[in-house]
């Protein structure tokens, strides 16, 4: 019967854990542009943010394009903390972006920046480059990713933990960095040019977490109460 119970209790908070690990928490597959998830910080939907099948797969995509000289830059309405922020994308021109803060120093009430960027030459980006960047709340610190091929598309994440941000593409990690935050942030999705730019399947999933103590103490002592009541 001990056995038994001591089985049942692991069991218990193993699906207490599971629970709270991979939740994913936002989800977007642009089958249309949904204004319940973004604000539109420049640019108009129609013109420089569309929806589009750019592969004629019959699943479209977010498509960004600076027309008319006016930027397409979007905001997820909802601000996230910890946790990875992933998306496909097809970059193919410079100061294409993704990730959360884009841009932080320009936006109030932003104050980090975990994000990719393809930059520009004078930056140390250019064709078939995209550079991780991190704003840490003065000053904007970024590198260079190689082989990122432009015009195809790569499969991008932040994983965003207490102490490290670290950018992932196409499975590989290209670069880790410490810093800490604890605020909250947008996704933004931003093309500052003229090239094309697409991107789909944007997803923010919660960390790996264990549970605390008290949840932990919570669970064996509901468990011990209800085994208790058995018994009698
Ligand atoms: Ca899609
Ligand atoms: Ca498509």
């Amino acid at each position: 019967m001990r056995k038994a119970v001591v089985i049942l209790l692991f069991f218990a908070m193993f699906l207490g854990i599971r629970s709270v690990a991979q939740a994913v928490v936002f989800l977007d597959d642009f089958s249309f542009f949904d204004t319940n998830k973004w604000d539109v910080k420049s640019g108009s939907v129609g013109t420089q943010i569309q929806i589009a099948d750019a592969d004629s797969d019959s699943d479209t995509e977010l498509f960004l394009s600076r027309r008319n000289n006016i930027r397409a830059r979007i905001h997820s309405k909802d601000r996230f903390s910890y946790g990875i922020l992933e998306a496909d994308i097809i970059p193919n021109g410079i100061y294409q972006k993704f990730g959360l803060g884009v841009n932080a120093g320009e936006w109030s009430g932003i104050d980090r920046g975990f994000y990719f960027d393809t930059l520009n030459a004078y930056y140390g980006g250019g064709t078939d480059t995209i550079s991780w960047v991190v704003y840490n709340g003065s000053q904007y610190i970024h590198g260079s990713i190689s082989g990122v091929l432009w015009n195809q598309w790569h499969h991008l994440a932040i994983n965003w933990q207490p102490s490290t941000v670290t950018f992932i593409v196409d499975g590989n990690i290209k670069k880790e960095y410490s810093i800490t935050y604890s605020g909250t942030l947008p996704i933004g999705i931003y093309n500052d040019r003229d090239g094309s730019y697409y991107v789909d399947d944007v997803r923010y999933n919660t960390p790996s977490v264990v549970p605390e103590p008290s949840s932990i103490f919570l669970t064996l002592f509901g468990l011990f109460g209800i085994v208790s009541g058995r018994k009698k």
